[in-house]
């Protein structure tokens, strides 16, 4: 393969994928008012590079633009080295493109509407590589209405150049209509500045290259006589000059594949701005999104805080229903003993008093709370009853003060409409939906968190010590207690014959001592418990705070957010991307001269 076949198909590759990422970059804009114009811009880039992609094998377009008079059409005829464009002394001559090529080469082959242009085909040898397009001017006053003027035919075709010669007289170098369609176009074009006239007027390029220096890097700076050069051309002889120079540029140098690393670099160039401009729109809209976040957080600590303050009161409320789950585990740990039996018995006296408080459940974060913890045991026998699941839902979402989702509402439908989202995320129903599923989500979190809590709690007050000490106390108590009737029994009755059987009395007495007894140990060892208990709960409260409770309220806001920042991140990677290999590709800058970037040329015209 040759190496100007291969520059060709790395061009074509390095442009379908830059051309794929666009794509891919506008087709995922969010919802968001400012993504919208940058999409916009981005699809008339994409336009931009279809139109040189179809031209990728062809030869070079060069357009000659400036003010009318300035000799574009001599500049063209000097150029093909013969008469191919009108020149009269009349303002303006050329009112429309004229497409100068060899009889192959035909205006669809770049994309250009064949009746926008007037075709002149000659077999000249200056045209072997290159396309010339002899422009109408941008400077004719005409009334701007009309919707084919001079002006309109010359915006339509300069996307399709690759190179814009741009053409000034002494008189004309200061020109602000011809700067701002020059710094219009420029972008997607490499740039040759040609003074013409140089047998009649002084030589300006110094002061003409101070008056671009802030926005172009002009390259070198041509001073010709076109009316000579057509001469030399009839004569036979060969360029002379500056003009040879030109020549040589746009005959020799910019042929093959000198013309790939143009176009790639006029491609480049053309992204690079259009996705710096892009950025820009998309950094001054951040803020407000900034604003929108940190708002989010604030109302969702808020909310955390309404619907947590309550479940930590509920929580400590029921610690008895708690201490009572924990000796049901205790007791289960234990198997059988006498202590084990103690707490079993203690534990299901609590647990038919305590059971009755489930149903007493008034306040939303009680029936919600109730609702999540029994919702495998008690709502599940009340399955059946399809009521109960309903009650359940309603408790939920009535964790919430709708006064307090109102309000938040309110605030974060201020700072998205700033922002430029949709509003509908932050509507009163959407976020009674999202507020319902959060509190249900929160309280499922605190039944699972009471429930390991209960087993921990259970573990740590069940271990081999403590269970001994227990046993032991109460074990000592009982053989205390049956020392006596069993020394009567089996000793005093049988060789003891004054002895009496022991009475009702003693045996009511013993009972009373060891229920006595028995309470001691069971308020010692719950009394244990429950202190524990409270320091745990209050532990769990503690890991409520901030707005992590409420995180699923406005998740769909905050997923558009999310969704801004992934489409500016995505840009400024893609940017990143362009810049890098734009300064990678060296363009055959000199004596070429180019836009700079980033410098905002003046009057600049929106692609
Ligand atoms: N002496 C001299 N005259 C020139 C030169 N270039 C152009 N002219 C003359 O300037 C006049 C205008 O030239 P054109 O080529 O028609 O100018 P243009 O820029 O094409 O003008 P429009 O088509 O109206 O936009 C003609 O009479 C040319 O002969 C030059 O280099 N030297
Ligand atoms: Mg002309």
């Amino acid at each position: 393969m040759t190496c100007p076949e291969l520059v060709q198909l790395e061009l074509l590759a390095e442009v379908d994928a830059l051309a794929e990422a666009l794509g891919q970059w506008a087709d995922q804009s969010p919802p968001w008012q400012p993504a919208r114009p940058c999409t916009a811009l981005v699809r008339r880039l994409l336009e931009r590079v279809r139109l040189i992609r179809l031209r990728l094998e062809s030869p070079l377009v060069v357009a000659i633009i400036g003010g009318t008079g300035v000799g574009k059409s001599a500049l063209a005829n000097a150029l093909a080295g013969d008469q191919v464009a009108k020149t009269d002394r009349s303002r303006p001559t050329t009112r429309q493109p004229t497409l100068v090529c060899r009889p192959s080469t035909t205006p669809e082959m770049f994309g250009i509407e064949p009746d926008s242009v007037t075709v002149v085909h000659r077999d000249l040898p200056a045209l072997a590589n290159l396309v010339l397009v002899d422009c109408p001017d941008p400077d004719t006053t005409e009334s701007p209405e009309a919707p084919d003027t001079n002006l309109a035919r010359l915006r339509h075709i300069l996307p399709h150049c690759d190179v814009l010669l741009v053409a000034t007289t002494q008189q004309k170098y200061r020109s602000a209509r011809v700067a701002d369609e020059l710094a219009a176009a420029a972008a997607g074009a490499r740039l040759v500045f040609v003074q013409t006239h140089a047998d009649v007027d002084q030589d300006i390029r110094d002061d003409w290259r101070q008056v671009l220096e802030p926005h172009y890097t002009p390259g070198h700076v041509y001073l010709v006589d076109s009316l000579a050069a057509l001469a030399d051309a009839g004569n036979g002889l060969e360029p002379r000059g500056e003009f040879a120079g030109l020549m040589d540029l746009l005959t020799r140098q910019l042929a093959g594949a000198a013309a790939a690393r143009v176009r790639r670099a006029n491609l480049l160039d053309l992204a690079e701005e259009t996705l710096g401009a892009c950025r820009q729109r998309l950094d001054a809209a951040i803020p407000a999104i900034a604003a929108l976040e940190e708002a989010i957080e604030l109302q969702r600590a808020r909310l955390a805080a309404r619907l947590t303050g309550p479940m930590r009161d509920e929580l400590l409320a029921s610690r008895r229903v708690w201490e009572n789950r924990i000796l049901g585990q205790i007791a289960a740990r234990w198997g059988f003993s006498p202590f084990a039996l103690l707490l079993r018995s203690y534990q299901g006296v609590g647990g038919l008093f305590f059971g009755a408080l489930v149903f007493r459940a008034r306040t939303p974060a009680q029936v919600a709370l109730w609702g999540a913890i029994e919702g495998v045991r008690t709502w599940r026998r009340h399955r059946r009853e399809r009521q109960a699941e309903a009650r359940a839902a309603r408790a939920l979402a009535g964790c919430w003060d709708q006064t307090d989702l109102r309000a938040a509402a309110l605030v974060i439908d201020g700072y998205s409409m700033e922002a430029g989202l949709p509003r509908e995320a932050a509507s009163l129903d959407a976020v009674a939906a999202e507020a319902a599923a959060a509190g249900e989500s929160f309280v499922g979190g605190v039944a699972s968190e009471v429930d390991s809590l209960v087993g921990r709690m259970a573990k740590r007050h069940s271990n081999w010590f403590t269970r001994w000490r227990y046993e032991l106390l109460l074990g000592g108590m009982i053989g205390y207690l049956l020392y006596r009737p069993a020394r009567n029994f089996f000793y005093d009755s049988w060789l003891n014959p004054q002895s009496r059987p022991l009475g009702l009395d003693f045996y009511l007495l013993s009972l009373f001592w060891l229920l006595v007894w028995c309470g001691l140990l069971m308020w010692s060892f719950s009394s244990r418990l429950r202190s524990g208990l409270r320091r745990e709960i209050e532990k769990l409260a503690e890991g409520w705070a901030g707005p992590q409770p409420a995180a699923g309220v406005f998740a769909r806001l905050e997923e558009e957010c999310r969704r801004v920042q992934r489409y500016r991140e995505e840009l400024r990677r893609l940017h990143e991307h362009v810049a890098a290999l734009r300064n990678r590709v060296t363009a055959p800058e000199e004596p070429l001269g180019f836009r700079v970037q980033g410098r905002g040329a003046r009057g600049e015209r929106k692609r």
